[in-house]
């Protein structure tokens, strides 16, 4: 047994969630390139971190895909089977999809992710507002296999993937991420999906390091969290916000940077850090409208149509499976 399951072992971590939680960051941590999934920026305090990052004049993404549902609900809604079942992969605050809903004549709804709890009082909230809507919350990791309830089997399939989280793949996790809803939605579903598209650096160079230093505090916590709940000693100060635009990889890249040379402790592993050394937290792709359409060929669905908004910031693109 290696020193970090060991210290795993004699941890006596609360459940499975953290669990997986503590390997992955011991693991990830111990590379060469040291980093931390984005996944991982999620606990309650991430999400208000991230609620409140979408309300930032230097965040475009969210208010852009916001707008593009409203002023192409219709749009959408014509290309859509009736009684279809709505599929919401990664499902968070119902803000989108309740644009969806509003325009389409859905007869269920099944929002999947990994924080069952906070899905069910969503699905609560939903349900009040769309009363004849069947919802049946699904607590599972989307990037993963999971079935579908059998409540909606007989029903016409439609995916929804909002706000440009794909950007957080790697090209070809974004590909595996596409086949597998291609799988488990079936032939002749579709999918509704959202891709931040490249621009002008100095605006995707703001979006991720506002004014008011939000963007910051979420990539930071991710280290606080790490103290909170593996037991780590992390000096948050001593460690910098960085986020920049990697031209030649379409991409923006947030990393935390060692203000000096440290040691930290999680779980019983010691941790050194060079001064200027990063932990690489997140990737944010940007793609052009002609690449988005070729990652969606190459993972088996086909471009029905795409919308932007008239300034060209934002993409929604409706997939049909091949
Ligand atoms: C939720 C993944 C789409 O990448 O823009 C916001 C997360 N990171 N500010 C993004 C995020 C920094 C966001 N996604």
């Amino acid at each position: 047994m290696n020193v970090h399951a060991a210290a795993l072992a004699h941890a006596h971590l609360p459940n499975e969630q953290t669990s997986a939680f503590a390997r992955d960051a011991i693991s990830d941590l111990s590379q060469h390139q040291k980093r931390l999934s984005p996944k991982y920026f999620y606990d309650s305090t991430g999400s208000e971190l991230f609620e409140a990052i979408t309300r930032l004049p230097e965040y475009y993404p969210t208010r852009t895909e916001l707008g593009i549902l409203r002023d192409r609900g219709s749009d959408i809604a014509a290309i859509i089977p009736k009684g279809a079942a709505l599929i919401e992969f990664g499902a968070g605050a119902t803000t989108k999809v309740r644009r969806l809903l509003e325009k389409s004549a859905f007869a269920a709804y099944v929002p999947v992710d990994i924080s069952g709890e906070f899905i069910k009082a969503q699905a609560d909230a939903l349900s009040r507002d769309f009363p004849d809507l069947a919802i049946y919350p699904v607590a599972a990791d989307f990037t993963a296999s999971f079935a579908l309830p059998e409540a909606v089997a007989h029903l016409p399939k439609v995916g929804f993937f909002p706000g440009s989280t794909i950007g957080n793949f790697e090209p070809y996790e974004a590909s595996r991420f596409l086949r597998s809803a291609r799988q488990i939605l079936g032939t002749g579903a579709q999918m509704i999906i959202g891709a931040d598209l490249e621009k002008d650096e100095r605006l995707l160079h703001d979006a991720y390091n506002d004014a008011a230093g939000v963007t910051a505090r979420f990539n930071l916590n991710v280290l606080e969290r790490i103290n909170r709940e593996l037991g780590g000693d992390f000096d948050i100060s001593a460690f910098t916000h960085h986020a920049i635009y990697n031209r030649e990889r379409h991409r923006i890249e947030m990393h935390l940077i060692s203000n000096k040379q440290q040691a930290v402790r999680m779980l019983g592993t010691s941790f050194s850090f060079r001064p200027g050394e990063s932990i690489h937290t997140e990737n944010s792709y940007k793609y052009s409208i002609e690449r988005f359409g070729a990652l969606a060929r190459r993972s088996g669905w086909q471009v029905r149509e795409s919308w932007t908004d008239p300034k060209g910031m934002f993409s929604v693109h409706a997939l049909v499976a091949e």
